[in-house]
């Protein structure tokens, strides 16, 4: 490659032996879960697909599939016999021969294909089952890929398995001449993985470096942005589920319905930030769909009002007014209008009682006598927190290779179970009309908005 070449996109071609993971690879650098066929079983790629990355409209790199090579120890025999009597063809000239002849058509038409493919391009990736031994057959696919000319990267794949064998493919690789590699596991990608990726193609191939950087500064910024914009949509179900109130008769027998109610607003509204937050990922909603699991179909199994749930993510449950006896655990159940006194003692909340009284005027606080107010407990917001952050860190580390569902561990941090809650959510439980959840919600006042900026900036610590 040429400085001439340096406006045009970079051209990758994925290649290795049949099952390793290059169609994976390319879902995870291109994140998009839907490129190319993935399947355990062998020879799903057939034909040399090619995706696109571009950064500001100018397309920076394209990667290509390529089938896998299966039978690379017959190839490199035959390429080893294209020599006539007295010829001693270096590797691209044998290449060469062999694609020119019937063989490239016939028997070894799927390898053809993937040579080809590395020809047309400027290096390779070769992506290794890292759990795999070091076969004859995969050095063999090496020297049949290295006649090409081109460079390749061979990148570990399968790192994160429990018996992958990196050293091993280490040395191999070093004794065969190649020294640059990349650990890179499709499922589950080091945070700086593609930003390794791309570093060590620059030093392979220095002439296009500054697209390189292109895309590593961009991937990088985009990122970013994506971390708070899952920030703000986790504040917003927070917000919104502490703002958000139930009014029911005091004396009637609807109070258990109204609690029903507001149970079920709050798991749905739970399962719609699930929802933005696999979008925002680029996750598909049944890539977290199996049953047994946390997530089911993106849906959260436990229930969130369930004590044992906030018991076992170790969650404080407040005591005393808190709910529990009377409601149900997870609900406050607040005296509105008869005594406000009463509700005094519910400490930070009477302030938003008797806020809630003047945002609601004089008429409505006439109205709300004899009426009892339903609102969120602080564990259930708490438990809120911690689980969309959790499935915050999943999907960061998650690759768009993964078929699992997406299983969360505990979080391990104490943030969010216990302290104070944020001013934001104190401030909320006052102003019911900033919550979703409520009817004549005013969702663009300004206030709202500034505490779902600093809801955020407090979620992301
Ligand atoms: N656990 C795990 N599975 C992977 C990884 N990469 C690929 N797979 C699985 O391995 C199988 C083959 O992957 P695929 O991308 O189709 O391989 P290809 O034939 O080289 O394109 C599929 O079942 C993938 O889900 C990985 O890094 N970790
Ligand atoms: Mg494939």
């Amino acid at each position: 490659m040429t400085d001439k070449d340096a406006n045009r996109p970079l051209k990758l071609a994925v290649v290795g032996h049949t099952n390793v993971g290059k169609t994976s690879l390319l879902r995870t650098l291109t994140r998009d879960v839907g490129f190319g066929e993935v399947s355990h079983r062998p020879s799903t790629t057939r034909h040399v697909e090619g995706a696109r990355l571009s950064v500001d409209g100018e397309a920076l790199l394209e990667l290509y599939d390529t089938p896998g090579l299966e039978d690379a120890i017959a190839l490199l025999d035959y390429l080893e016999r294209l020599d006539r009597p007295g010829e001693r063809l270096d590797g691209p000239a044998r290449l060469a021969r062999f694609l020119e002849g019937s063989e490239a058509r016939q028997r070894f038409e799927q390898e053809a294909k993937v040579m080809r493919q590395l020809l047309a391009s400027d290096a390779g990736l070769y992506v290794i089952d890292a759990r795999e031994p070091v076969l004859a057959k995969y050095r063999d696919e090496l020297a049949v890929l290295a006649s090409c000319g081109k460079p390749l990267l061979p990148v570990l794949n399968f790192v994160s398995s429990a018996h992958h064998r990196e050293p091993d493919w280490r040395e191999a690789l070093a004794r065969l001449g190649l020294h640059a590699l990349v650990r890179f596991d499709s499922v589950a990608p080091p945070e700086d993985g593609e930003r390794r990726l791309y570093e060590s193609l620059a030093l392979l191939l220095e002439t296009s470096r500054g697209r390189l950087e292109r895309l590593i500064a961009d991937q990088q910024a985009q990122r970013e942005v994506r971390r708070y914009s899952a920030a703000r949509v986790i504040a917003e179900l927070l917000l919104d589920c502490a703002a958000c109130r139930r009014s029911v008769a005091t004396s009637s027998d609807q109070v258990p319905g109204a609690i029903e109610d507001l149970r079920k607003a709050v798991r749905q509204r739970e399962q719609r930030c699930v929802e933005a937050l696999l979008k925002l990922y680029a996750f598909r909603r049944e890539d977290a769909s199996a049953n047994d699991l946390p997530l089911m179909d993106g849906r959260w199994g436990d229930d969130l009002f369930n004590p044992e749930t906030l018991k076992l993510l170790g969650v404080r449950v407040g005591s005393g007014i808190a709910a529990g006896a009377a409601a149900g655990a997870g609900v406050d159940l607040l005296v509105g209008g008869i005594t406000l006194g009463a509700a005094a003692l519910v400490g930070a909340i009477a302030g938003g009682a008797l806020q809630t009284a003047r945002s609601y005027g004089t008429r409505l606080l006439g109205k709300l006598k004899g009426q009892r107010e339903l609102t969120v407990d602080d564990a259930v917001l708490r438990l809120l927190a911690l689980r969309q952050r959790q499935l915050l860190i999943a999907l960061e580390a998650r690759g768009h290779a993964a078929m699992d569902s997406i299983k969360l561990d505990a979080p391990k941090d104490k943030t969010w179970r216990e302290g104070k809650l944020p001013d934001a959510l104190h401030k909320a439980r006052a102003h019911p009309q900033w919550s979703s959840l409520n009817p004549h919600s005013k969702l663009n006042q300004t206030e709202r908005q500034e505490q779902i900026q600093a809801l955020a900036e407090t979620i992301l610590v």
